[in-house]
């Protein structure tokens, strides 16, 4: 069990104004911010980080999505922070996720769900990489 996970608010929370509300919720949460930035994905980024995804039918609209603005990724460290991060973002789809979480509270769809959650520890060192170096981390 690693202790870190990689967050992405994605660009619909960010066009939202809504980046102050969600890290709050965050770091409420008991969730150590240890790396931050606002970047804009190049193709090819988006393209790398979703790799997993190719073969599925929504993969370039995923891309097209994660490209039409800046995107917050933010590493976060907790006792057991990957589960514990995926119960805070809430299902995939907002409609079936639980009160309280943070998709039930800013997502508009499946496509549009405002928060990326590392799904393992594997996932999430690899997913850290992609976007920070040593020295953008605590
Ligand atoms: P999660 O982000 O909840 O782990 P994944 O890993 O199944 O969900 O999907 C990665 C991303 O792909 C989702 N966050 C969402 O933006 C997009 N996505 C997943 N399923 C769909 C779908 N049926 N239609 C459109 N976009 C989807």
């Amino acid at each position: 069990m690693s202790n870190r996970t990689l967050a992405i608010i994605k660009p619909d929370a960010v066009r939202k104004n809504a980046v102050g509300q969600i890290i709050a919720k965050i770091t409420e949460s008991g969730f150590k911010i240890i790396g931050l930035k606002m970047v804009s994905l190049s193709r090819a980024s988006a393209e790398a980080f979703y790799e997993v995804h190719k073969e599925r039918p929504f993969y370039p609209s995923l891309v097209d999505f994660m490209t039409s603005g800046p995107v917050v990724p933010i590493v976060l460290e907790k006792t057991n922070a990957v589960a514990d991060f995926r119960k805070l973002i809430g299902s995939t789809d907002p409609a079936e996720a639980a009160e309280g979480t943070i998709r039930k509270m800013f997502a508009a769809n499946k496509a549009e769900n405002a928060m990326h959650g590392s799904d393992s520890d594997e996932n999430a060192a690899i997913e850290i990489c992609h976007f920070f170096s040593r020295s953008e981390l605590l």
